[in-house]
């Protein structure tokens, strides 16, 4: 909006005697000072503030320019879009940033080691704030598609971690986004948890069931001020499933398909919670094509593309989750056809969504992506060559560590085939062979319930390695027969130095390993 419109604007919506103070980005962004803690909304690019943070990376080079400091902390409830984390790392404006990333320019700037970075379990955030773990936050900035005088918020395609962001910051900036219906009231189920002593169980006990209340209230006096604004969400479209993708999809399904034959996964059948990205994706593609898998429920973290055809179909009866994360065309029929989807999605903040206790109490069936896994069991879901940061932990450990079965899928091969993600010891480790149930790739499926890690380790290669990185993984384990788990830590990253050595993990000379 042009500074003219924005003034025009400003002033007064009047109802019930108060006002909402508008203003425009640029304002806003004037009130952020240098050293300021932020939360903003967003959970992915999905309801990311995009206005005030792109109005402070230009304010932030000028300052720079001036030679002025003018850097902030971030945090927000995962990733974000190009308006808030490109923007600020570009403009060099970002002091520490946590839970979680997937923006290119701020992970440079993270592994060059100019940004701090910390990792974080994204349910644990939200608690973390209101116990004062992060500091004291100045500002929170969320955008809403509504807004009233009395500071009753409705959020848009995201809750994450906005609700507390609200109640702990001592004033909130608010971008009343018009690309987004105000129907949306309705979709969102606000509630906090006590802070211990006096936690109570979270009372869900259904993947649909609300808790609390469709709207955000925050003290009007701390709203500082409502910047308007007509923006989409800057989520991109998912890449269409390849031949390998397709396949790692495939699996799961029948995987999950033959646990539901035996009965260990019982007749009602069980709420399934799918990773980010393209696997992730594609795996929700094939669950929707299975004929063996009946109609089920979600209770994830991100809903994204395929949930909307798989509810269209009716074989997804409905998706809780904490972020509608779709493209474009979706998104907008999804606001076509708002009732619709209203009655089958419910958005929650990330510390219900991920809830531990929840994961627990409802049976999920988690599916989610690693970087790499070890012959153990092990998974690697944040580090390249442990070291260089890729996304973060995000929900995976949540979901994870609590599931009724825990999936995690991965390609044999990356980088071209230059790299195995099977590999002796993984170079970084998220999530422990206690907590790793079933590992998939497009080769087969490792059930590793009930198993020993010399077992693990058989299953793993022989189901899941590329056939090509089969020998190496042998020749790494085969010749050492004692010992619980068959470890030889002088050439555990035997596969990672190759690479580093020649860009190309194969051909390791496993007689110098001693
Ligand atoms: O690199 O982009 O340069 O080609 O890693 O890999 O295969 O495109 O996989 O998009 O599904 O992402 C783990 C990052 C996977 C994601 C990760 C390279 C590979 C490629 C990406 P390029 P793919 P995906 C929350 C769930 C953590 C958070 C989480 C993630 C790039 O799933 O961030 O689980 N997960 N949240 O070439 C070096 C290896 C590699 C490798 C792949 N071993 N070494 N590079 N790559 N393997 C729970 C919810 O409810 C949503």
């Amino acid at each position: 909006m042009s500074q003219a419109m924005a003034e025009q604007e400003r002033g007064t919506r009047r109802t019930g005697g108060r006002a909402l103070p508008f203003i425009t980005a640029e304002e806003a962004a004037a009130m952020i000072r240098h050293g300021d803690t932020v939360g903003f909304s967003g959970f992915t690019p999905a309801g990311a503030a995009k206005e005030i943070p792109t109005a402070l990376a230009k304010r932030a080079k000028a300052e720079h320019a001036a030679g002025r400091p003018l850097q902030i902390g971030v945090v927000t409830g995962a990733s974000t879009g190009q308006s808030l984390d490109g923007e600020l790392a570009l403009a060099d404006a970002i002091a520490f940033r946590t839970p979680y990333q997937s923006n290119k320019d701020l992970r440079r700037l993270i592994n060059e080691g100019k940004t701090r970075f910390f990792d974080m379990h994204l349910s644990t955030l939200p608690q973390h704030v209101r116990y004062g773990f992060l500091g004291k936050f100045a500002w929170a900035v969320v955008e809403a598609c509504d807004i009233t005088p009395e500071g009753e918020i409705t959020l848009t395609t995201s809750v994450g971690a906005s609700p507390t962001f609200c109640r702990c910051a001592d004033k909130v900036l608010v971008e009343l986004n018009e690309f987004h219906p105000a129907a949306l009231h309705g979709i969102h189920d606000i509630y906090e948890q006590d802070l211990p002593p006096h936690r109570r169980e979270v009372p869900i006990y259904r993947v649909s069931d609300r808790a609390g209340s469709p709207v955000v209230k925050v003290d009007p006096a701390k709203i500082a001020g409502v910047v308007r604004t007509n923006r989409p969400d800057e989520s991109g479209a998912f890449d269409a499933p390849d031949e390998v993708t397709k396949k790692i999809g495939q699996n799961v399904a029948e995987f999950i398909a033959n646990e539901l034959r035996v009965g260990r996964i019982p007749k009602e059948f069980l709420p399934i919670q799918s990773g980010v990205g393209n696997i992730a994706n594609a795996v929700l593609g094939a669950m929707g094509e299975n004929p063996d898998i009946p109609p089920f429920e979600m209770f994830s973290e991100v809903i994204q593309d395929s949930v909307i055809g798989l509810m269209r179909s009716g074989k997804l009866k409905f998706a809780s989750g904490t972020s509608l994360t779709v493209s474009g065309g979706l998104l907008k029929e999804i606001y076509d056809d708002l009732d619709f989807f209203k009655e089958r999605i419910v958005l929650r903040p990330q510390e219900i969504s991920n809830n531990p206790e929840l994961v627990r109490r409802l049976g999920i069936i988690s599916i989610n992506t690693a970087l790499e896994v070890d012959i153990f069991g092990n998974v690697n879901s944040t580090h390249v060559l442990g070291r260089d940061m890729m996304n973060g932990i995000g929900g995976s450990g949540d979901f994870t560590r609590n599931a009724y079965i825990s999936i995690f899928t991965c390609p044999s091969l990356a980088k071209g085939g230059k790299i195995s993600p099977i590999v002796p010891l993984c170079s970084h480790m998220d999530h422990s062979e206690h907590s790793v149930q079933v590992v998939i790739t497009e080769q087969g499926v490792a059930d590793l319930r009930a198993k020993t890690p010399h077992e693990r380790a058989r299953l793993i290669v022989e189901r899941c390695a590329h056939p090509d990185f089969r020998p190496e993984l042998h020749g790494y384990f085969d010749r050492v027969k004692c010992g619980q788990t068959p470890q030889t830590l002088s050439s555990a990253y035997a596969l990672h130095q190759q690479f580093l050595k020649t860009g190309n993990m194969r051909g390791v000379d496993w007689s110098q390993s001693s």
